[in-house]
């Protein structure tokens, strides 16, 4: 008997592992139910990048083939990757500018869910929609609402798979940008934060526009890893994100270079650059992301009230001049903002 129980639960183990084997062929079909939606806007993030473009222009493009009217926004002036892909593609999307959102309008999020990131007013709108990949930090929303977040490298990824299932890969303008969200998000495709959802959607979309898609990537990606003819303002804020933890509020900007050089060139003009954004902001501390996407490393730059102190917290490492190597981190979702939430919670 105790033979054929072990027997049992030898085989009960198996099966449980063979059923669990997660099926990385594809995402799990993700359905965007869209209910009560009547012209709501959707947006990405302040300082929106090209996940940020990509999604809000599949999101919208999704939405109209089911009949329901909808408004392609943007917080910002776009960054200079989304001006890479205008210029590559020849493309002009229609996505319209706005300072803020009225008092009870509706609204899709899309690549991100936090207010700090998110339009002014957002918490007097009507949210009825998000569609993201990063973490929930403080998350707080009173109303029903629908939610779809999923754990990959690029937004851009989810909105593929939706397309995909409902039969829309067909706008050339909606591939171009959600190929190189894909890319830039994922540094292509070298980031942590990759999965083999990614993937798949990043070969299938190049392979539809015609493209090489390491060739293609690295073209992008260089385009836009300087820091010349730049301002240091717009380096700084080009990529920037505000957090909340706890009380502490804190800015990480992620800046991509092929070499660290011309950003330490320039450090003590960088740094006169951040106080004034550490006092506008009011944060406890800014850091900043130097990451050299060739030799896939980071040189992080911090600054403000706490600097010292969260360095050695979350890093484990001195601050040395306002700086520390990080080597292999590239991602600030993966790498930084969770053992900075890590230490300020503690
Ligand atoms: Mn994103």
């Amino acid at each position: 008997m105790k033979k054929f129980l072990r027997s049992f639960s030898a085989i009960a183990i198996a099966l449980v592992l063979v059923l669990s084997v997660p099926v990385t062929a594809s995402l799990a079909t993700p359905t965007v139910w869209g209910l009560g939606l009547k012209n709501p806007k959707v947006f990405g993030h302040r300082h929106q990048d090209l996940d940020s473009v990509a999604c809000t222009l599949a999101t919208t493009y999704l939405l109209k083939s089911r009949g329901i009217e909808a408004t392609a926004c943007r917080l910002d002036d776009y960054n200079s990757e989304t001006k890479f892909v205008f210029k590559y593609f020849n493309l002009n999307p229609d996505i319209k500018k706005i300072d803020r959102v009225e008092d009870k309008e509706q609204v899709v999020l899309v690549d991100h869910n936090e207010f700090k990131q998110s339009a002014p007013n957002i918490e007097n709108a009507d949210l009825k929609l998000i569609i993201d990949h990063h973490g929930l930090n403080g998350f707080n929303y009173a109303n029903p609402f629908e939610i779809h977040t999923y754990p990959i490298g690029a937004a851009a990824t989810a909105l593929y798979n939706m397309l995909k299932d409902e039969n829309l890969l067909d706008n050339k303008e909606v591939n171009a940008f959600l190929l190189s969200a894909i890319i830039s998000d994922t540094l292509c495709l070298t980031s942590p934060t990759t999965t083999e959802s990614d993937k798949l959607a990043a070969e299938s979309l190049a392979k539809m526009l015609g493209l090489d898609l390491k060739k293609y990537g690295f073209e992008l990606l260089s385009a836009a890893a300087t820091i010349e003819d730049k301002t240091e303002r717009g380096v700084l804020l080009e990529d920037s994100k505000l957090y909340e933890v706890d009380g502490v509020k804190y800015r990480v900007s992620a800046v991509n270079v092929t070499t660290v050089k011309p950003f330490l060139a320039k450090q003590k003009a960088f740094e006169a650059e951040m106080k004034k954004i550490i006092a506008e902001d009011k944060v406890n501390f800014f850091a900043v992301m130097v990451t050299d996407i060739l030799a896939g490393d980071t040189e992080l730059f911090v600054m403000g009230d706490m600097a010292k102190e969260i360095t050695k917290k979350a890093f484990n490492q001195d601050l040395k001049d306002n700086h520390i190597f990080l080597k292999g981190v590239v991602s600030r979702k993966k790498q930084i903002v969770p053992p900075i939430s890590k230490a300020l919670k503690k």
